[in-house]
């Protein structure tokens, strides 16, 4: 791995070390398009010749109910399931919000009420690697908040079945149709809605750059549809010291590693870490990996810097706003509470990520590519709209009414501040 001195480096060095690889979307929204009108015009029919161009099967039926699917998994399964279901239920229950009325002066009643998005649809990769987890993370929230229709696509495997795991998850949580189908043609399907798939009002969840596509373009389209947040491939930033165990850091930045080619996995450790033992320890885990083609690949555009303190290593973290970002050094509380831009943090040497992308409870629908600075991950609100309302006596239009007439009167609109006085004089002449 490449590695930087954090105090040699100039600003706009590290600026392009903060910089993550350009995803060039011209051609990809060149390739969906196409996609993309096919379904309006043709609906199930073109998302099942799409899904058999593209999986190698014909999911027939298209759509179906999750309490049809027959599961038959593990009892070590079911009960992992089951603990990480009740954690991740458990936080994002204590998400829920009171209402806020607000009295903002007498006669003058405010107030802010939460309501479910009514439709939504949550994407759960398949490919290379099936992600139940992802299913756990999306319809979790979406139940609890109340969403009326929850959509869950997913592409087929080669015998035309979703995983049971999925299937698992979805019965449990009131999914009310699977879309056996994946990529942008079942991004389209929710968004679009089709003669079997429910046209949703949100789509959630992760997927490759075709799914990115389909998302972004959607959202400004006449689909009229709202996406979770922009993506880009996922990433860790690990903050090391000497106290933090080498294998422990190395096997971390793997679990990163190994979910894609793009994945970004960046140390940064203080100048008395054992960076040698470091690497080493990667290279021996990275041999024995199942998905090393991967993983070492994504490694291959990692890096390491090396910094004179801790404290330097958040302010590079900051900048740099990582998706996860992991603090395993002797002073990782002090650290976690100077964090300013990630999107979720695990402190100490027994957080690893893998903690929280499956089972401790928070949400792994995270924000990457340096959007950790202004959006937040997936959460209860996220699957809410919040609507304020207002009451207002007499006596609050006559004490505030005068200062509205004025600010309409400032903004040259005429009807707005008459709206007011018309009713002014009807009190006057009661
Ligand atoms: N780390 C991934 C989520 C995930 N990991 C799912 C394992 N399964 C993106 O935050
Ligand atoms: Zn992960």
């Amino acid at each position: 791995m490449k590695t930087y001195t954090y105090n040699q480096l100039s600003d706009s060095e590290i600026e392009s070390l903060c910089r993550r690889p350009k995803m060039d979307f011209g051609s990809v929204f060149g390739q969906v398009q196409p996609i993309l009108d096919d379904i309006e015009s043709n609906g199930d029919q073109a998302i099942r010749e799409f899904t058999q161009k593209f999986d190698g099967v014909d999911p027939d039926p298209l759509v179906v109910d999750p309490n049809d699917i027959l599961i038959n998994l593990s009892d070590e399964i079911i009960s992992a399931l089951d603990r990480a279901m009740h954690n991740i239920s458990k936080f994002h229950q204590r998400q829920i919000s009171d209402d806020i009325e607000v009295e903002t002066q007498t006669g003058v009643d405010c107030r802010r009420v939460s309501k479910p998005i009514e439709k939504v649809g949550v994407y759960v990769p398949g490919g290379t690697a099936p992600l139940p987890s992802t299913a756990m993370m999306l319809c979790i929230p979406a139940m609890i908040a109340g969403c009326k229709t929850i959509v869950l696509a997913t592409p087929p495997g080669k015998d035309g079945a979703i995983p049971e795991s999925v299937a698992y998850v979805a019965q449990k949580t009131g999914v009310s149709k699977i879309v056996k189908a994946g990529g942008a043609q079942a991004i389209a399907g929710m968004a679009l809605g089709t003669e079997s798939i429910p046209k949703v009002d949100k789509i959630f969840g992760p997927g490759n750059q075709y799914v990115t596509a389909a998302k972004m373009m959607l959202q400004n389209s006449e689909a009229m549809i709202s996406i979770d947040m922009p993506a880009g491939p996922s990433e860790v930033l690990v903050i090391a010291d000497e106290t933090a165990d080498p294998e422990f850091v190395a096997i971390d930045l793997l679990s990163q590693a190994e979910h894609g080619a793009d994945s970004q996995a960046i140390l940064v450790a203080t100048k008395e870490t054992d960076i040698p033992a470091i690497s080493e320890a990667l290279e021996k885990q990275l041999a024995n990996l199942p998905r090393k083609e991967f993983a070492s690949k994504a490694i291959e555009n990692s890096f390491i810097v090396v910094v004179d303190h801790s404290r330097k290593a958040i302010q590079f973290s900051n900048r740099y706003a990582p998706e996860h970002l992991i603090i395993n050094t002797k002073d990782a509380d002090y650290l976690a509470d100077k964090v300013t831009n990630a999107g979720s943090v695990f402190i100490g040497p027994w957080t690893p990520e893998s903690m929280g992308d499956y089972a401790s409870g928070t949400n792994h629908t995270l924000p990457t590519y340096g959007y950790a600075r202004m959006y937040s991950g997936v959460s209860l609100s996220s699957f809410q709209k919040f609507i304020t309302m207002q009451k207002i006596s007499e006596k609050g239009l006559k004490d505030l009414g005068p200062t509205v007439e004025t600010l309409a009167k400032l903004e040259g609109l005429d009807a707005h501040k008459q709206a007011v006085s018309l009713r002014l004089k009807k009190l006057s002449e009661k």
